[in-house]
């Protein structure tokens, strides 16, 4: 018997999957579409203090090897996305959630952490460092001395689990580096990895991009990020402490790739590209298809093979 039960901090999923921040997750309906999915949780989509229209479409688009977006954080509001988790903290049918922000500007964050802080939210907080699409607002987690001081800040104010969601990295140094920086907090998790950003796709027969935003340029995701989403989960596992959990994102389409990011260390995994293409019953073939995987493995828990990947 297989048994897909996770652990994430002091929280209890019955499965490991959910969806990325960003797919599926922009208003109550859809959030409610994922708490009636196979999916074991959600996270809402990354909220600047009010709403955003975000960028001009088409911002998003479905290729062959994955997608490509730039939708420039468009979302509700902070209000709106507390109101829903809090309203559903209530109900024992509904798993811990998490909640994602995003602000324009460490004072943005700090004020959205503050208004979480205030209230009775027990589920999980995630800080998006990461965003690739807002022109003119680099990425955080690029520039090593703002994401110290972005920590220093937000963990004087802000008491309740926290994780931050990170880009990938491309070298081992900057793995090494941000290693050191997240170990000297309580984090109860990571996040790895955002889209891979500003990736620019041209369709040759009509010579033309494929998004309309910053003339093409957007945050890749899909098959194309998966091996590069699989380093992030296993350098940040080799650096991390231990209480420090990790939540694996990019490039799932099938359960192998899921049991992969697991080989790798990851302790949750989400899905978004595939999500946006099949909707929420994605979850029932993923989780399906792990548990065959398993089976076929002779694996019981995921606790059998989370971190175990070989090397030759
Ligand atoms: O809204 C976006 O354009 C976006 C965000 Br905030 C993010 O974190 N990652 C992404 O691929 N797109």
């Amino acid at each position: 018997m297989v048994n897909l039960t996770t652990s994430l901090h002091n929280y209890t999923f019955q499965n490991p999957l959910m969806n990325a921040s960003g797919v599926h997750c922009y208003t109550t309906e859809q959030l409610d579409e994922l708490l009636a999915s196979d999916a074991g949780t959600l996270v809402t989509k990354s909220a600047t203090t009010e709403y955003r229209q975000g960028n001009p479409e088409p911002r998003y688009r479905n290729l062959a090897l994955g997608s490509i977006n730039s939708m420039g954080l468009p979302n509700e509001g902070l209000k709106y996305y507390l109101d829903y988790v809090l309203g559903k903290q209530t109900d024992a049918q509904v798993p811990p959630l998490f909640l994602s922000v995003a602000g324009l500007s460490m004072a943005e964050d700090l004020e959205m952490l503050a208004q979480i802080e205030k209230t009775d939210f027990n589920g999980l907080t995630e800080l998006n460092l990461s965003c690739p699409n807002v022109p003119g607002k680099p990425q955080v987690a690029y520039d090593f001395e703002a994401t110290e001081k972005m920590l220093d800040e937000a963990f004087s104010i802000f008491h309740k689990p926290l994780g931050v969601k990170l880009p990938p990295y491309f070298d081992l140094a900057q793995f090494d580096i941000m290693a050191n920086i997240l170990n000297k907090y309580p984090l109860a998790y990571i996040n790895t990895i955002n889209s891979v950003g500003n990736g620019l796709y041209i369709d040759v027969d009509s010579e033309t991009v494929a998004i309309k935003p910053k003339g093409g340029f957007g945050g890749l995701g899909g098959a194309y990020i998966l091996p590069t989403a699989l380093a992030n989960v296993h350098a940040f596992r080799q650096r991390l402490n231990p209480e420090i959990a990790i939540i694996g994102t990019g490039g799932v389409q099938n359960g192998a790739d899921v049991f992969a990011h697991i080989l790798a260390g990851a302790d949750m995994v989400q899905v978004g590209t595939q999500l946006a293409k099949d909707g929420p019953a994605v979850f029932t073939r993923l989780t399906q298809e792990l548990t065959n995987l398993m089976t076929e493995k002779n694996y019981q828990t995921l606790a059998d093979f989370r971190g175990k990947v070989k090397t030759l």
